[in-house]
């Protein structure tokens, strides 16, 4: 295993020391969170007691792969705790996520959960975001004037920046698990994420965007010093 994925794996085991028998658990999307539900695989082998929602057909299908009990949000609306992964970390725990596509199924819920625990190697952690480019969920109706409404409400907000249709690595353009479009701003620094958040989420066609504001309350970093748990 490579050093990353190493500190990837230190960060989910971590924070396995979280979870409890009984409890009905959010699970993340992206390689820190594939080390998660790896982990969580082998503690429910040996007796842990949990239900899994996952946040995308990947964490589906790795999850119900390895054994791990899965329910719905619909079933279980009330999650005890979500683990996920995330693209920055700012000041205040504040997130860009979506980097692996997945931010609504992943707002939802994270929302959802009582908790948040973010997982991560340590060169996550940043000063101010935005140097990942985030990722807005778009309607793929009108996306020419949608991309207008972006630059407009981004404007506001102080960002402005290039907006990317995602595509898949075979030049498909990526389609969300919700059937929608994503376009990537590469604003490269975000100094009010709220006013930025509150501008875009007023954008008609914008379905979400990956800043995560508010939903995090502990993040597991591991470095090459060790593992750090910062909490807001
Ligand atoms: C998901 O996976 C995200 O929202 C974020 O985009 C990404 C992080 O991926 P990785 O753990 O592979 O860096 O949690």
């Amino acid at each position: 295993m490579s050093d990353a994925e190493t500190l990837k794996r230190q960060a989910a085991a971590q924070a396995l020391e979280y979870v409890r028998s009984g409890m009905k658990l959010g699970l993340g999307t992206g390689s820190t969170a594939r080390h998660l539900v790896d982990l969580l695989a082998l503690r429910v082998k040996e007796g842990l007691e949990v239900v899994g929602v996952p946040t995308s057909e990947a964490t589906r299908a790795q999850a119900e792969e390895l054994g791990v009990p899965l329910g719905t949000l619909d079933e279980h609306p009330v999650l005890d705790l979500c683990i996920d992964g995330a693209d920055e970390i700012g000041p205040d725990l504040t997130l860009i996520k979506g980097g692996g596509g997945a931010l609504l199924r992943e707002k939802i819920v994270a929302s959802a959960a009582k908790q948040m625990i973010v997982i991560a190697d340590a060169s996550k952690k940043v000063e101010v975001l935005g140097t990942f480019p985030l990722p807005i969920e778009v309607v793929d109706f009108g996306v020419a004037a949608i991309r207008r409404g972006i630059d407009r409400a981004a404007r506001a907000a102080g960002c402005h920046g290039l907006l990317t249709l995602r595509r898949r690595a075979d030049g498909h353009v990526f389609v969300t698990d919700q059937g929608h479009l994503i376009l990537d701003a590469a604003y490269g620094s975000i100094a009010n994420p709220t006013a930025l958040a509150a501008e875009l989420a007023n954008v008609p066609g914008v379905v979400e965007h990956g800043l995560f504001i508010n939903l995090a309350n502990r993040v597991i970093l591991a470095g090459a010093g060790g593992v750090t748990v910062i909490d807001r």
